[in-house]
């Protein structure tokens, strides 16, 4: 072998006859100017180097390439542009074959769909998930992949985003040949070898012309894809320009339709909702740095008790089972045991109907499960979830007895979503080793998972609260004490700005309509009659006492719970869900009990349109947000957008609410909050630190990038 360049973001160097070129730019090999300029002068000089019969691309480490670099989006582009580079390798008069593995992902895979020949190997992830970011593929990729596999399955892998194994992509013509081993170079030598024994020349994805051939059957694909778009993915930017790509895939010449797909690229590009879905991708990978992993490591974890078998108990032990751990559930009685394995075996019930689990995997993930009426069965449990009634007493009762039972070192986690995690703590006599793991329900479904850490929290507590996290595939977002932690407290002030107006003169009809326009996939009226009315009510008993009394307080949520009206559950709450209907309707009856309420408080209802309500309602959640930042609840403001992004329904595109208020301006929003102080100064006060901010010219994305 010979070095023929030195090391690079992409170097070469043959082998015999054979220039591999090795994209070597940790973590993925994802494609920065660097690699882009080294991988062009590879392939530039494999063509006048007569020794050289074929070219071989292949990834360092554990990835062929994962795309395009994400972070070069939205800074002055640096040639070589990637669409070049793809093009050159096309064009390459020797033929190139690329060795796919680990992740061969949007770009990296439109490098793949230029090179002449593309073998996969069993660790291989393909896909082209660019919607996800907001784009389209726009190096090549809307071209190549129909031309290669068809409009239907090259819409359905572009519009999904979805990852296919090498066996799938072999199946759907993506790759040519499975290579054995995990040894990609050793695999793609012996594989380029044969190919040049067979006389294998360049063979080019752009002449591919079988899979367009009947024009008028692809067309109606697209078309078919254009209305599924339409009514799936409402509201969202790029889908919609895939369709248009790969609909010049089908009408246009190659050439013509790759200035097709650059000019949709390039719309995308500058969208907001890819600044919006970029930001939610590196907002999802910085919650796990944190002080707390820099200083310890996460305890062992091999088994888990749950205090609780109702929904959320339950929940919480199948998302346990699912990530392959035993658990141990404990109930006060028999009977209630029994409903708590009843509601887990349910779930995997369901499961096994919908074809989403085989019955032997269902009963593998059953066959770990345990239950036990005695707190002494948790004693050899690593880490314990309490999962019961959401009060102060029952929760300082239930600690006493962990504290009696658990091992020396064990975790105790309360799965509280309001109360004190220092004085639940405080029942212990290890408070360093308590801390609250805040899961949202559905808990096998729901993403997010709030990491409460108390004053008394250890390090290596919250390091093994992570790790659970990462076992069970959840989002995890460190929040600090305090009444809601970051979601829920941030949620009961919009919530708040939303009942007020509610009170002022809009119907909640009129709300959850004018949120869904902003992108939630439904108002709060709805979540309300969702999660059930009586959780909220109970809450506000709670706080009754305490409450500040120069607040306004809106009772029309009060009226519907002293009517039983709890939401779907009983058929009735701010909808009506006649017949078990999971879709509520307007209801007349609620109508009227608002307008007598109004009368009690002496309010004359006025008009809020759709832009009204959307401008109060966010700017109540992005003031709360900044108090929970200037408090130190929660650590930077991405880690408030993931928790929003993966909680609470707040649209993608959007990238969660201090991407949006940056992107809307801190001073509109702060204009916006002075405005509505003049009518009432008690709820709507500026956040100290949303002023600094605004004043200061500065945003939030400004504290991301201080950490
Ligand atoms: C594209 O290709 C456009 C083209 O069509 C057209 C161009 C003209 N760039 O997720 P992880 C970082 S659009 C930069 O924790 P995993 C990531 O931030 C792109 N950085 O690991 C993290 O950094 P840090 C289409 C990237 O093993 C580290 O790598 N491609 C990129 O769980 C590890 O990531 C995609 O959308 C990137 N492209 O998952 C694929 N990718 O350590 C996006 C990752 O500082 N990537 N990083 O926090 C993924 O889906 C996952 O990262 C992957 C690995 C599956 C690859």
């Amino acid at each position: 072998m010979t070095d023929k360049s030195p090391a690079g973001a992409a170097h070469a160097r043959r082998d015999e006859d054979i220039l591999v070129i090795t994209l070597d730019h940790p973590p993925v090999n994802a494609l920065s100017a660097d690699v882009r300029r080294d991988l062009a002068a590879g392939i530039q000089a494999a063509q006048s180097d007569a020794q050289v019969r074929a070219i071989l691309l292949v990834g360092a480490g554990k990835n062929f390439i994962a795309g395009a670099d994400i972070r070069e989006f939205g800074k002055p582009p640096k040639p070589p542009a990637l669409p070049d580079v793809c093009n050159q390798i096309e064009a390459s008069a020797k033929p190139v074959v690329a060795v796919l593995h680990g992740a061969a992902l949007g770009g990296g895979l439109e490098v793949a769909l230029a090179a002449h020949y593309r073998l996969a190997l069993s660790t291989a992830k393909l896909g082209l998930p660019e919607v996800n970011l907001g784009l389209l593929p726009g190096a090549g990729g809307t071209q190549r992949t129909p031309r290669l596999i068809g409009a239907r399955a090259a819409l359905d892998l572009m519009l999904s985003g979805k990852h296919l194994s090498a066996e799938a992509a072999l199946k759907a013509g993506l790759v040519d040949a499975i290579g054995e081993g995990d040894d990609a170079l050793a695999a793609g030598l012996a594989y380029t070898r044969r190919l040049l024994a067979e006389g294998a020349g360049p063979r080019r994805s752009r002449d591919a012309a079988a899979a367009l051939a009947d024009k008028a059957a692809a067309l109606a694909e697209a078309s078919a894809a254009g209305e599924q778009v339409a009514k799936t993915l409402r509201g969202l930017y790029s889908p919609a320009k895939i369709v248009e790509a790969v609909r010049a895939a089908i009408e246009q010449p190659f050439d013509e339709g790759l200035r097709t797909e650059r000019t949709l690229f390039l719309q995308c590009l500058e969208s907001p909702q890819r600044a919006g879905l970029v930001h939610a991708f590196f907002a999802e990978r910085e919650t796990t740095k944190i002080p707390e992993l820099k200083e310890a490591r996460a305890r062992r974890l091999d088994k888990i008790g749950v205090v609780g078998g109702g929904t959320m108990g339950a929940g919480i032990a199948v998302s346990v089972l699912d990530a392959g751990l035993p658990v141990v559930m404990v109930e006060q009685d028999e009977a209630a045991l029994e409903r708590g394995r009843a509601r887990v075996a349910q779930v995997y019930d369901l499961l096994v109907k919908k074809g989403r689990i085989t019955t032997d995997e269902r009963d593998g993930r059953m066959a770990r499960f345990t239950g036990a009426t005695t707190y002494d069965a948790l004693n050899d449990a690593d880490l314990i979830i309490e999962a019961v009634f959401e009060d102060m007493d029952v929760k300082l009762a239930v600690f006493a007895q962990l504290d009696r039972v658990a091992k020396p070192g064990a975790v105790l986690a309360t799965n509280t979503s309001y109360l004190d995690v220092n004085r639940i703590a405080c029942a212990t006599r290890v408070p360093g080793n308590v801390l609250g793991l805040h899961f949202f329900s559905p808990a096998n479904i729901m993403k997010l998972l709030e990491i409460v850490v108390g004053e008394h929290t250890a390090a290596d507590t919250v390091a093994t609260g992570f790790d659970l996290a990462r076992r069970l595939r959840k989002t995890p977002v460190r929040a600090g004490v305090c009444d809601g932690f970051i979601g829920n407290r941030i949620l009961a002030v919009h919530r708040q700005a939303a009942d007020m107006m509610m009170e002022d003169g809009a119907s909640p009809y009129d709300i959850d309509a004018a949120v869904r326009e902003f992108g939630y996939p439904m108002g709060p009226y709805q979540m309300a009659d969702l999660a059930g009315g009586d959780i909220g009510w109970a809450t506000r008993k709670r706080r009754a006492a305490t409450r500040d009394p120069a607040l306004r307080y809106v009772q029309i949520p009060d009226r519907l719970c002293e009517r039983g009206w709890f939401g779907q559950k009983t058929g009735r709450g701010f909808y009506l869900y006649p017949d078990g209907a999971r879709v509520g309707t307007p209801d007349p009856e609620v109508l009227a009990i608002i307008d007598e309420e109004r009368r009690r408080a002496g309010v004359t209802p006025r008009p809020f349109t759709h832009e009204d309500i959307q401008r109060r309602y966010l700017a109540a959640m992005i003031n709360e947000a900044a108090n929970v930042l200037h408090q130190g609840i929660a650590l930077r403001p991405s880690d408030v957008d993931v928790v929003f992004l993966s909680g609470y329904g707040f649209p993608r595109y959007r990238g969660g609410p201090m991407h949006y208020a940056d992107s809307v301006g801190l001073d509109q929003v702060l204009a916006d909050i002075r405005g509505y102080a003049g009518e009432d100064p008690a709820f709507w006060k500026p956040s100290p630190l949303l002023v600094q901010l605004a004043e200061s010219g500065r945003n939030f994305a400004s504290l991301n990038q201080a950490d």
